[in-house]
């Protein structure tokens, strides 16, 4: 079963990661260079199912890094919670208010002004993927591009986009961790995706960003007229938070069920109409879910 790679990476940074403290305070074991490959080609996708992933909210957070988007507002309204840590924490010490997250979320969501205040996350992603400054002062739409010279030079060796935009890192709330995405399309027609990973919360962060992929190469492949192929992922910095521990070894006691197959119902004119109706994911039965603090 193909997850256990996934399996394998927990086991061996639970066994033999490097323990050091890092950025947050927490502290990590980690290991570095990893690679695991999916195959997509008979529609299955890696939604792992040693717990459950609740893979809405990354397609989600995959449509909203392709709007451009980078206040987290339209995520607040849409239920989606995983990227509030940050501005919370940024109004917190900002304003030494002692609000709870339900309350900034409310006000986010509610409150325009507020929203376009402390709702704000810096160049991240959708900037860098939609709207990337050049040095000739043109904004590059990486993702357009991409899909473009997938439809019409699909040999080609330089279909990628990439998120490290290095003069904007110190003005990002996180600078990109899944980095560069690189696209290769067979001769049978079908699209491979090598997803380059620098930094990994194997716990939290990796069973999200195998579903954003997944998802982003089934839209990408069927506005091309593509079949999917492989998902390649490298992760870096492949860790495992010390608060995790406990719950990466309850979930190595978990046999994996088949991956689910995830389904495109609709063919939307463009890259920028899909919504999340357009997603339908069958026999997916993970184990119950794992709870775990994310390390801000
Ligand atoms: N992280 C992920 N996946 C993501 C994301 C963040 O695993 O999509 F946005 C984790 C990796 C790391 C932390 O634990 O967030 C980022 O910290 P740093 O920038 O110090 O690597």
């Amino acid at each position: 079963h193909p997850e256990y790679q996934y399996l394998d990476l927990l086991e061996q940074v639970l066994e033999r990661g490097d323990e050091r403290l890092d950025r947050t305070g927490v502290g990590t074991r980690s290991i570095f260079g990893t690679l695991v490959r999916f195959d997509l080609s008979d529609g299955s996708v890696p939604i792992l199912t040693t717990k459950r992933v609740y893979w809405k909210t990354a397609v989600k957070e995959m449509l909203w890094f392709l709007t451009g988007g980078t206040n987290i507002q339209p995520l607040v309204r849409d239920n989606v919670r995983i990227w509030t840590d940050w501005p919370l924490a940024t109004y917190r010490r900002e304003t030494d208010a002692d609000i709870s997250q339900a309350d900034f979320e409310r006000r986010i969501a509610e409150d325009d002004s507020f929203a376009a205040r402390w709702g704000e996350l810096g160049p991240v992603y959708g900037k860098q993927w939609r709207r990337w400054m050049g040095a000739d002062g043109r904004e590059y739409d990486q993702i357009a591009g991409l899909v473009d010279t997938l439809k019409t030079n699909p040999a080609s060796r330089r279909m990628l986009f990439h998120g490290w935009n290095v003069a904007e890192l110190g003005s990002m709330a996180l600078p990109p961790c899944h980095m560069v995405y690189q696209y290769h399309v067979t001769s049978d027609g079908r699209l491979n995706c090598l997803l380059f990973q620098r930094s990994v919360d194997l716990l939290l962060g990796a069973a999200f960003n195998f579903v954003g992929a997944a998802a982003l190469q089934l839209m990408l492949a069927q506005q091309a007229g593509l079949a999917p192929g492989e998902l390649v992922w490298v992760g870096g910095d492949v860790h495992l938070y010390l608060n995790h521990l406990d719950q990466a070894r309850e979930q190595l006691t978990r046999a994996p069920r088949p991956f689910p197959t995830m389904r495109l119902v609709r063919r939307p004119a463009s890259i920028d109409d899909y919504r999340i109706e357009d997603f339908e994911v069958s026999d997916y039965a993970p184990h119950a879910s794992i709870k775990a603090e994310v390390a801000v």
